[in-house]
């Protein structure tokens, strides 16, 4: 089997990136990114992503974090786009099949009341592929499809941004940064250039740190999965459209 790996280079007056990604590796990682909140969540996303991942990044920082991490997202999204090639033979979907999302508004009025026909046929078609990853008293979801099509889908972060700041809070600059849109960047940047359907939602939880930690690993942990070979369709698309 040949090793799926992409090398991007990519620079713009903001920021100058090297990345080199193997998708068939090991989860070993080398990343620096001048941001060191930032290389800890890309070196986790390598670790249960089970890549490997150099990346280098040098930004204007002395702006701010938002372009380093915006156009790390968008030169790690162009990596897996091309490291992905044909797409022939993966698995597509991120992480393990659950009939029915436990945690929707349907799935609980489906089970406080009795089922119609209709309710039963949407819950049918709501076939989806999850990670959930806890982190202490955070839970996150990350659900993926590299279906060709860019689209970001993030939920359950709403509140926390009207949320008054706790001390604790505030000596955490980065991860609060990161938790209040700075991930959302990166996950945007990454979902336009993959070409993938790209849901995240944290549950629930607030810590700073470990939201934004659980939403990584949750990513990866679906990234994972849906870039694994199943060898009962090597050779073969995984769609009825002919093109992914
Ligand atoms: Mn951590």
């Amino acid at each position: 089997m040949k090793i799926r790996q992409a090398r991007v280079r990519r620079e713009t007056n903001e920021t100058k990136i090297e990345v080199d990604l193997t998708i068939d590796g090991k989860g070993k990682s080398s990343i620096k990114t001048g941001i060191p909140f930032f290389d800890h969540m890309l070196t986790l996303f390598a670790k249960h992503g089970v890549v490997d991942l150099k990346l280098r990044c040098n930004g204007d920082l002395d702006v701010d974090a938002h372009h380093t991490v915006e156009d790390c997202g968008i030169a790690l999204g162009q990596a897996f786009f091309e490291a992905l090639g044909d797409k022939k033979g993966i698995r597509r979907y991120g992480t393990g099949f659950e009939p029915t999302n436990p945690f929707s508004e349907d799935a609980a009025r489906s089970a406080s009341s009795a089922t119609t026909e209709q309710e039963t046929a949407h819950g049918d078609a709501r076939l989806t592929a999850e990670a959930y990853v806890p982190m202490d008293e955070c839970l996150a979801r990350c659900v993926i499809d590299f279906s060709g099509r860019p689209y970001l889908v993030w939920r359950g972060l709403d509140d926390l941004a009207h949320k008054r700041l706790s001390e604790e809070e505030k000596t955490q600059d980065m991860s609060s940064a990161f938790r209040f849109g700075l991930a959302r960047e990166f996950f945007q940047g990454f979902a336009n250039e993959a070409r993938c359907n790209l849901h995240l939602e944290l549950l629930y939880g607030d810590e700073p740190h470990h939201v934004v930690e659980a939403l990584f690993k949750a990513f990866a942990k679906a990234v994972d999965f849906a870039c694994q070979r199943d060898s009962r369709i090597a050779g073969q698309l995984p769609t009825t459209k002919g093109k992914l």
